[in-house]
C-alpha cells in the first residue's frame, strides 16, 4: 500500500475541516497528547467551533513531526480492546515542529496573542524539579544555561522566557495547562516558572512576575487514558482498516477521563463536549488517579517484569500479582483518598482491573516501569505517611520500591531479566553505582542519601529497612517469595 493518509483521501472515517486558527500551543507531541487532549479538542470544535487548533511542539524527536507534515497533520487514534479496533482522526493540529531545531520559535509562539492556552505533556521528568531540594533544579546544566540567556531548552525555561516576552508584547491573558501525572500540576508548574523568573535580576523579571499575577492562570488537571507506544503491528492494522498508510497512529484504551479546574485566563474550548469534567475537586481526582491507578500500575509493572512477563495484562493475569494489586489498592491506597463527588470508588477499582487486563492493548511492563525515580515520588510518599499515621505498615508500597530497585539497579549477580533491562530511568546510573552492597545499603542510598522520593520518606527508617529486606529476599529467594512475604505480613 503506497498511498498515505492525507486530506482528500477517501477514508472510512470522517475527517474534520482544517481548524480556522490555532489557539493552543502544545509542548510534548507524544502519543498521550494525541490520544487525549487532541481528541477532546476535536469534540469541542465539532460542538462549538472556535479557533482552537493546536500547534504541536516535539522536544527533540523528528519522527512524529516529519510524518505529520507529510500527512497534512492527520493521524489516527486506534481505540483498542478485545472487542476490536475503531479509528478516529482528530485532525486538530495546524502545524508542528521540533523545539530543538527552532528553540526561539517556542518563545515567540508563547508570546503570540492568538495563542491563549499552552498545554503540556512533558512527563514527570520534564519539569526540572528536584525531589531532593524540592524546588527548581537550578543545578541542572540545561536550566542553568536557560537562566543565563539564549533560546531556552528546558520546558520551564521555555515557559518563563515565553511569558516574559508575552508580558513585554502587551500581556494578553493565557492559561498554562499541565496534563502530566503530577499532584497539583497547575500550581506545581506555576511555582517552577516563578522560581525560574525569581532567579533572574529584578530588572529582568519584575514585569513578567506582575503579568503572571494579573493575566496568567495555571489550572490543574487530572488526565487519564492508557496509551501504549505504537508498534509496527498496530501501524499495519491501522493501514488495513484505513486503506491508506498512517505512519504515526496512536493506540489507546476505550476509557478516557479529564478533570480540569475552570480557570482559563484567555478562554478555552468546550472540552466538556468530549466528556471533560470541569470541577473544583481536581485535587481529589488527582489523588485518586495517581495513587489507585498509577501507584498500583507501578507495582504491577515491576512485579511483572521480575516475573519475566512483557505486558501489564500478562502480569495482572498472574494470581499473586493480582492479589498484590488488590491488597495495595484496598489496604494502602484507598484509605489515602477521598472520592470526588459522583465518583464510586468500588466501580472505579473494578474498571481498573478490566483496564489493566486489556490484552489487546499490550501495554508493556518496561514502559510503565520506566522513569520510576520521578514517577514514584508522586505516587508513594503521601500514602506511606498516611499508613504510618493510621498505625499500619505499607508492606506493598515497600514491595513496589524494592521491586523497582531490583529492576533498575540490580545488585551484582542478580539478573532482573530483559523487561527490567529495557526500562529507562534518569537515576539508573547513579543507582547502579551504589548497587553492589546489599539490599539495606541500596535502599538507604536511594531513599535516604539520594532522597529519590523526597525528604519525608528519607526519615522513615522502618520503611527504608523493610525495602532493604525485601530487596534481599528478591535477590536471594526470588520475587515470588517477596510477594508471598508481603501479602502475609
Ligand atoms: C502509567 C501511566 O507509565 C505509567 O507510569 O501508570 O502512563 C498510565 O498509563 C496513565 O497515567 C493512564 O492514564
Amino acid at each position: 500500500m503506497s498511498a498515505i493518509l492525507r486530506r482528500g483521501a477517501s477514508l472510512p472515517t470522517a475527517v474534520p475541516a482544517v481548524p480556522s486558527g490555532a489557539g493552543i500551543l502544545h509542548l510534548g507531541l507524544g502519543s498521550f497528547h494525541r490520544a487525549h487532549q487532541a481528541v477532546y479538542t476535536a469534540a469541542a470544535m465539532r460542538a462549538e467551533g472556535g479557533d482552537w487548533g493546536i500547534v504541536g511542539v516535539a522536544s527533540r524527536s523528528r519522527r512524529v513531526v516529519d510524518a505529520l507534515h507529510a500527512q497534512d497533520h492527520l493521524y489516527s487514534v486506534a481505540t483498542v480492546s478485545p472487542a476490536g479496533t475503531t479509528l478516529d482522526i482528530p485532525g486538530v493540529h495546524t502545524d508542528s515542529y521540533v523545539a530543538a531545531d527552532d528553540p526561539a520559535r517556542v518563545v515567540s509562539d508563547l508570546a503570540d496573542p492568538r495563542i491563549r492556552i499552552a498545554t503540556l505533556t512533558v512527563t514527570e521528568n520534564g519539569y526540572s524539579y528536584s525531589n531532593a531540594t524540592q524546588r527548581l533544579d537550578v543545578a541542572d546544566p540545561i536550566v542553568a544555561a536557560d537562566l543565563r540567556g539564549g533560546a531556552p531548552r528546558s520546558t520551564i525555561g521555555q515557559l518563563a522566557r515565553g511569558l516574559q516576552r508575552r508580558a513585554a508584547a502587551g500581556g494578553e491573558p493565557i492559561a498554562i495547562l499541565s496534563c502530566d501525572n503530577l499532584l497539583s500540576n497547575g500550581s506545581h508548574t506555576e511555582k517552577l516558572v516563578r522560581a525560574f523568573l525569581q532567579e533572574l535580576p529584578d530588572a529582568e523579571s519584575a514585569e513578567a512576575l506582575a503579568y503572571l499575577d494579573r493575566a496568567v492562570t495555571f489550572p490543574s488537571s487530572m488526565v487519564d487514558r492508557i496509551v501504549p507506544s505504537t508498534t509496527p503491528e498496530l501501524t499495519d492494522r491501522v493501514a488495513a482498516l484505513l486503506g491508506v498508510r498512517d505512519e504515526v497512529p496512536v493506540p489507546a484504551e476505550p476509557f478516557t477521563m479529564w478533570a480540569i479546574e475552570d480557570r482559563f485566563a484567555g478562554g478555552r474550548p468546550a472540552w466538556e463536549a468530549g466528556g471533560a469534567v470541569f470541577t473544583d475537586e481536581v485535587g481529589a481526582y488527582e489523588l485518586l488517579k495517581v495513587r489507585l491507578l498509577n501507584g498500583t500500575h507501578s507495582l504491577i509493572a515491576y512485579l511483572g517484569a521480575l516475573r519475566g512477563v512483557p505486558t501489564i495484562p500478562d502480569a495482572i493475569a498472574l494470581t499473586d500479582v493480582e492479589a498484590a494489586a488488590s491488597a495495595i489498592l484496598r489496604n494502602e491506597y484507598e484509605p489515602s483518598v477521598t472520592a470526588p463527588r459522583g465518583v464510586d470508588i468500588a466501580a472505579y477499582e473494578r474498571d481498573l482491573f478490566a483496564r489493566w487486563g486489556n490484552s489487546a492493548l499490550g501495554h508493556r511492563t518496561s514502559q510503565v516501569g520506566s522513569d520510576g525515580s520521578v514517577k514514584l515520588g508522586q505516587r508513594i510518599p503521601g500514602p506511606v505517611a498516611q499508613a504510618f499515621e493510621r498505625g499500619e505498615f505499607p508492606h506493598l508500597i515497600a514491595l513496589t520500591v524494592a521491586a523497582y530497585l531490583a529492576c533498575i539497579a540490580p545488585p551484582a549477580g542478580f539478573d532482573p531479566g530483559p523487561h527490567a533491562a529495557a526500562m529507562t530511568d534518569p537515576a539508573r546510573e547513579r543507582l547502579t553505582a551504589v548497587a553492589t552492597r546489599g539490599g539495606r545499603d541500596l535502599a538507604a542510598r536511594a531513599i535516604v542519601e539520594l532522597q529519590l522520593f523526597g525528604e519525608d520518606l528519607a526519615h522513615r527508617t522502618a520503611f527504608v529497612d523493610r525495602v532493604g529486606d525485601l530487596l534481599d529476599t528478591i535477590v536471594e529467594r526470588g520475587i515470588d517469595s517477596a510477594i508471598a512475604e508481603s501479602l502475609s505480613a
